[in-house]
């Protein structure tokens, strides 16, 4: 495996890389969606991953309508009415995250890199995710966050970790980012930094979503560290 070089900070995702709210995000989805008799299924549920909850709603009544001919339209205020229903469901389920919820291996991976001397920060398109960091208590050890309030464009742009690249003061080509999204891997490329993708090969499937390096889940990127850095 190659080494990285000229690096000086990683970059954590948050849904998905260090701890697995996606599994809230979708139950959050469901219940809305079932309670507007809105079709919701996994396949679906996997193309949210990274994507902000506005393009999150868009793309549940697209599916919903390409594949399975659901019609009903919402009015504008209508369509904000489910995102904040969604919302509040999700804001229900954060109680339950505490520091057991950190993956397996996204604890040791940021410890380690931590004590390389590297930095380490995070780049999250939730609007919630200073809370979800204040429950796995690991605000201690970063050295920036950039989250879903703070930006204008959500992933697949840069801007989210060119942000959080500025915060630190580094230039875009010294950091590497870890990603369990396609679209958050196509941000990162985007922005001109090291790309790591966390998850299936399947799931980065166009040319800009091809990370330079995966990992199947944190686990196994945490049983590579040594030879990475
Ligand atoms: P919120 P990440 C993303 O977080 C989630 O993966 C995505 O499913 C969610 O829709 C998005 O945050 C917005 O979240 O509704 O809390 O603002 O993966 O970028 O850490
Ligand atoms: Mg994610």
């Amino acid at each position: 495996m190659k080494k990285l070089k000229n690096i000086k900070a990683v970059i954590f995702d948050l849904d998905g890389v260090i701890t697995e709210t996606s599994d809230l995000h979708t139950r959050a989805w469901k219940k809305m969606a079932d309670e507007e008799n809105i079709p919701f299924d996994e396949k679906t549920a996997d193309k949210l991953r990274g994507v902000s909850r506005r393009r999150s709603l868009e793309i549940i009544l697209e599916e919903a309508k390409n594949k399975y001919g659901f019609e009903k339209t919402y009015t504008k205020e209508e369509f904000n009415k489910l995102m904040t229903r969604k919302n509040g469901y999700y804001r229900d389920s954060l109680s339950t995250i505490t520091p057991d919820n950190t993956l397996d291996g996204a604890k040791e991976i940021m410890d380690f890199i931590k004590s390389r001397g590297y930095k380490i920060a995070i780049g999250s398109s939730s609007k919630n995710a200073e809370a979800v960091i204040k429950n796995l208590k690991i605000e201690d050890q970063l050295d920036a966050v950039v989250n879903g309030t703070e930006i204008t464009h959500s992933k697949p742009h840069p801007e989210i970790f060119q942000s959080v690249a500025d915060k630190m003061g580094l230039a875009y080509e010294h950091c590497v980012v870890v990603e369990d999204a396609a679209a958050g891997v196509e941000s990162a490329n985007a922005g001109g930094m090291v790309s790591i993708g966390i998850g299936p090969q399947e799931r980065f499937k166009q040319e800009n979503e091809k990370p330079d390096f995966r990992f199947n889940d944190m686990s196994d990127f945490n049983s590579k560290k040594e030879e990475l850095f």
